[in-house]
């Protein structure tokens, strides 16, 4: 038996930086048609800002491993909805995930196959646990980075296609300076 050494890293709790983990980067261009504003995206990708990083330990795709990431979420708003991540189901979509909030205000919108939503509050100290077959996404609703660590089986994969094209069944806005859970009026199940 071969084993794999254990590690131990220690999480920049103030910028979300994993030393040694392989950077991701989302800009705006990159979330093309996620967005309901179209006018309002388009504005904004003059600037084509940085959405968000991920920064990932990740091992082999295989049954029983563990990987972890950081996800460093910027403050903003195209148009009035709240800057988000993709969002996903798993590939194997049984395969659960557990969250936790480092810095920064923002929450979890989680949704099944059948469009039934939930929107859960994050802050420093929260923990979420994504149950199997939930597609998930972050969004941050505060004025500050909103950063996070999730832990998913390694073999769990990510699956963008159903959320690239139909969206979630709730859109998180910011209206009269508060943060409103509203329907989705393009949703079609
Ligand atoms: C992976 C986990 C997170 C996200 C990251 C970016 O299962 O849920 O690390 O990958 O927050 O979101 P997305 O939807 O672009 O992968
Ligand atoms: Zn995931």
């Amino acid at each position: 038996m071969e084993y794999k050494l254990p590690m131990g890293v220690n999480i920049n709790l103030e910028t979300g930086v994993i030393p040694g983990a392989k950077k991701l980067v989302r800009r705006l261009s990159n979330l093309k048609g996620y967005f309901q504003d179209e006018e309002a995206y388009n504005e904004l990708l003059k600037e084509d800002p940085v959405v968000y990083e991920v920064y990932a330990i990740e091992q082999e795709e295989k049954d029983g491993d563990l990987n972890f990431a950081t996800t460093v979420l910027y403050p903003g708003k195209v148009g009035k909805e709240f800057f988000f991540t993709k969002g996903h189901f798993h590939a194997k979509a049984d395969r659960a995930e557990i969250y936790y909030g480092i810095k920064g205000e923002g929450g979890m919108l989680l949704q099944t196959p059948e469009g039934k939503a939930e929107w859960i509050e994050m802050g420093p100290g929260t923990v979420v646990y994504v149950p199997p077959y939930w597609a998930h996404r972050t969004v941050n609703t505060g004025d500050e980075p909103f950063i996070f660590l999730a832990v998913y089986p390694a073999d769990a994969g990510h699956d963008y296609g159903s959320i690239a094209e139909k969206g979630f069944s709730k859109l998180i806005i910011e209206g009269n300076g508060e943060v409103k859970v509203v329907d989705n009026p393009r949703w079609k199940e």
